[in-house]
Order: C-alpha cells, then sequence, then structure tokens
C-alpha cells in the first residue's frame, strides 16, 4: 500500500524539484470556460479519488481482480470524454477505469465490478479489465491488446451510415501501435473516412519495454500521417490543453469527414499491473519521472488553476468532500453487495442464439 496516496495529490509533488519549461500543445489558441474547468476537475478527481480507493482496499483481498491503474494518465480520458459531451462511444483497453469514469461518472457500477457483485457492469464477472456500459456510451474495454481499435473503426462506421453524429473513440497505449491491426484500423478508417478518433495514451512503455526498443520509426505521429488523417500531438500534461486539442479534433473529423489520431504523452504513476509502485525494477529512472510528470499532475495543476480564476479555496473543498463521500459510499455499498449466483455463471458469456 502507498500511505503517500491516502493522503492526496498534492504528495506527488517533490517540491524540491523545479518543474521544467515544456513546450505547450500545438493547440494554444482557445479557453475554457470556468463551469469546463471546474467540471475537468471533478472528473479528474474522481477518477483518481476512486483509484486511491483501490489502493487502500486492494490488500483487503475483496477486490480479486487484477488492475491496471490510470493514475497519472487520467487527463487523457477525462479531457476527451469531456469534450465529446456524451457524443463519444468508448472502446477501451484494459487500462480503463479512469476512462469509464470519465464517461459515465458511476461509481456505484465501477467498484461494484471490481468487488465482482451483480451490480457490477458485467455482473462481477469480468473485474477491472472488462468495464462497460454500452448504454452510457462506454463500449467496451478489452484485456487483449489492440483488439479495441477496429471495434471502434466498426462503431463509427455504423454511425455514419446511421448519421448519428457521435465519435467512436478508441483508447489504446502506445504498446498497441506494435500490433498490425492498429496499422489495418487506421487504414480502413482513413480510406472509408469514418469518425473514429485514436488517442493513444503513449506512456512510453509497453510494460517495461520503452518505446525506442519497439519502434524502428521515431515519431509516431510521422508514421501515421501518410495515411491521411488529421493528427494531433500534446506533451503538456495538461488536461485542458488536450480538452481544447480534442474538440478541435473532432469538429474537424466531423467537418472533413476524416479520422483523427491524438498522440497524448502521460506517464503511468504505478506499476503496469497491480497497485504499488515499480521503481525497484529499474526500468524507469525515478527521479526523472517525478520531475518530468510527477511534479506537474494534472490533478494538482487544475485544483491551482481553479484558485487562480478566482474559485473559493472553501469550495474546492467542498467539491473535494462531496467526491470522497461519494468514492467512500459506493465502495462501501459494492463491498456489502451479493456475489453472482452459481447459476449465473455463464449468463451473459456466451452469445444466445436467437
Ligand atoms: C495481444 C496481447 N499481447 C500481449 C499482451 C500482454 N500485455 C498486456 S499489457 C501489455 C503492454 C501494452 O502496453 P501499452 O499498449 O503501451 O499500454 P499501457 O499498459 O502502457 O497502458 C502487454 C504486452 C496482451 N494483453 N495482449
Ligand atoms: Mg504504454
Amino acid at each position: 500500500m502507498l500511505p503517500s496516496m491516502m493522503l492526496g495529490s498534492s504528495l506527488f509533488i517533490d517540491k524540491t524539484q523545479k518543474a521544467k519549461k515544456y513546450p505547450m500543445s500545438l493547440v494554444s489558441e482557445g479557453s475554457v470556460s470556468k463551469a469546463v474547468s471546474v467540471g475537468l476537475y471533478k472528473s479528474l478527481l474522481l477518477a483518481r479519488r476512486s483509484e486511491e480507493y483501490i489502493v487502500k482496499h486492494y490488500p483487503e483481498n475483496q477486490m480479486r481482480s487484477p488492475m491496471h491503474m490510470s493514475m497519472g494518465q487520467e487527463f487523457v480520458s477525462v479531457a476527451v470524454c469531456s469534450a465529446l459531451e456524451g457524443k463519444a462511444d468508448v472502446f477501451a483497453s484494459y487500462r480503463s477505469h479512469a476512462a469509464f469514469l470519465a464517461q459515465t461518472h458511476d461509481t456505484d457500477m465501477f467498484f461494484a465490478e471490481l468487488y465482482g457483485r451483480t451490480s457490477g457492469t458485467g455482473e462481477g464477472k469480468g473485474g477491472s479489465m472488462h468495464l462497460a456500459a454500452p448504454d452510457r456510451g462506454h463500449l467496451l474495454s478489452s484485456g487483449v491488446v489492440a483488439t479495441q481499435i477496429p471495434v471502434a473503426v466498426g462503431a463509427a462506421f455504423a454511425n455514419a451510415r446511421l448519421k448519428t453524429g457521435r465519435t467512436a473513440v478508441a483508447f489504446f497505449g502506445d504498446g498497441a501501435t506494435d500490433a498490425g491491426v492498429f496499422w489495418e484500423s487506421m487504414n480502413s478508417a482513413s480510406l472509408f473516412r469514418l469518425p473514429v478518433m485514436f488517442v493513444c495514451e503513449d506512456n512510453g512503455f509497453a510494460v517495461d519495454t520503452p518505446r525506442a526498443a519497439r519502434h524502428a520509426f521515431e515519431s509516431l505521429a510521422d508514421a501515421v500521417r501518410p495515411f491521411g488523417c488529421e493528427v494531433y500531438e500534446d506533451d503538456s500534461g495538461d488536461v485542458e490543453s488536450v480538452y481544447l486539442l480534442t474538440r478541435r479534433a473532432a469538429e474537424t473529423a466531423h467537418r472533413e469527414r476524416k479520422p483523427a489520431f491524438l498522440n497524448i504523452k502521460c506517464c503511468r504513476f504505478l506499476e503496469h499491473v497491480g497497485t504499488g509502485e515499480d521503481w525497484h525494477w529499474g526500468y524507469r529512472d525515478k527521479d526523472d519521472t517525478v520531475r518530468e510528470w510527477i511534479a506537474r499532475d494534472a490533478v494538482t495543476a487544475q485544483r491551482k488553476r481553479l484558485l487562480d480564476c478566482g474559485i473559493e479555496e472553501r469550495d474546492i473543498t467542498a467539491i473535494e468532500e462531496e467526491i470522497e463521500t461519494t468514492v467512500r459510499r459506493s465502495g462501501e455499498r459494492a463491498a456489502a453487495a451479493p456475489i453472482p449466483a452459481p447459476e449465473r455463471l455463464f449468463a451473459g458469456v456466451f452469445h444466445a442464439k436467437a
């Protein structure tokens, strides 16, 4: 367990390190309203506090699912789902906590699934890697790297045919771009000019293997460009930057009938799978990671932004208390809920023939 995490995101900040100046996003024009800034903070915090709850309670062994934590990367899916204002059809990887919560805000279904309870998204049989709430716009999460990407392309095809105006969004890691199906999906979507957003949560590693050891090309964005889709890059680590980028990308995708590829640099704070840290593995340098990413954590930065734009400390604290209460209540309700009965074991597992 990481006691520091229980006390909130401010403890991620290494106050001895001066934050480096980072190139801001390529898209710096535009701004967001105060209401959107607050909404983004709430959404970030919901994901962060939910995962802190997992870190705290996982050792009780009531949540039996393997956990691929979003912590540190939440700003990507929070920005994208907020920017699409409920008009996204989300297809996520196994690292789906933040995407699920950003899209549904439903901590009850979320925790029930992690606790393996009947009230969970998959009656408690899917676990952390298979969160899904199709009627809420989170179509699926997949444990098999890259497999959600072609399914998102299929959904985009349906959306285009049915003129729904919705945007299919595939969230995936940089490791998924090592898979052939990523390139096939990119080709089909570009060829058929489909309204799909490929969002690469680029944390630089597939488990412990860095990008440079896997890719023959230097820039993923440059490798994707020849397909003719719109390509966007962001290394700001900032939720509002990615929010503005997504708005522009979605608008262009629908207007020009072209898919969008978003390469968003981010950092996974915890180990690849599990609720602890992994600095002892030695594949990444703790000081560098703290300096480059943890010290400019998006959750902390967004809180500061709210203060800077005149929102009172007590109003922010009230938001935080409300979110903490929501998370705790959902966790407690889930722990007390029933587990599926044996006769439900195969229900929903296989396609029922009509
Ligand atoms: C087809 C397939 N191959 C291998 C694995 C094992 N595996 C799980 S996660 C992972 C790394 C994926 O890295 P990335 O796509 O960058 O996502 P991240 O975990 O960094 O979010 C691998 C190889 C798998 N789940 N599916
Ligand atoms: Mg990765």
